[in-house]
């Protein structure tokens, strides 16, 4: 399968924010500081749903690990990165329990329903701009009290890795961004 253009460049968005030391590989200690930042982002949430979170880093990194690190150096350049649009059923454990967790730590209250405060907060963590952060919500369709369903978020998440994927709301967290 050939990923579509907006598919390579949400991909590559997600590898310079994992990069999270900015050395240019993905590596252990880039998911610890991930995990340390996206967990303290919402303090309401309970420590069993941060725990889920930072778990499902760890998942995510040893799922990378596993599959990718074609030299097997222990990190993850930007080359080995590529073939997560080109072979994704590979990644849909590890994605589909990173989307749910983090969209359970936007929802403290347990109600479902995930607040702009809490969702700009999280994807804050992350790396996201602020612009496109706050675009992305406006997409998912808030309701009257300015709220998503969780549900919708994690769904966001599944298919921002969807390499078939192109006009999807997650393609607005790489306006504006070059290359
Ligand atoms: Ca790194
Ligand atoms: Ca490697």
């Amino acid at each position: 399968m050939t990923p579509t253009s907006e598919a390579t460049d949400r991909v590559q968005l997600v590898f310079s924010l994992f990069d999270a030391d900015g050395n240019g590989y993905l590596e252990q200690a880039d998911f610890d500081l991930m995990s340390d930042r996206v967990t303290a982002a919402v303090p309401a949430a309970r420590d069993a749903v941060k725990e889920r979170l930072t778990a499902s880093f760890g998942g995510y990194w040893d799922t990378l690990r596993t599959e990718l690190d074609a030299n097997g150096d222990g990190r993850i350049s930007p080359e080995e990165f590529t073939s997560v649009v080109l072979d994704p059923q590979r990644f849909d454990t590890a994605v589909d329990e990173f989307a749910e967790a983090l969209a359970a730590m936007g929802d403290p209250e347990g109600d479902g329903l995930v607040a702009r405060s809490e969702f700009i907060a999280l994807m804050l963590a992350i790396g996201f701009e602020r612009r496109n952060i706050e675009t992305l919500f406006d997409a998912f369709g808030p309701d009257d009290g300015d709220r998503i369903r969780a549900a919708t978020w994690a769904d966001g998440i599944r298919d921002y890795y969807r390499p078939e994927k192109s006009g999807i709301p997650g393609d607005h967290l790489t306006a504006g961004l070059s290359g």
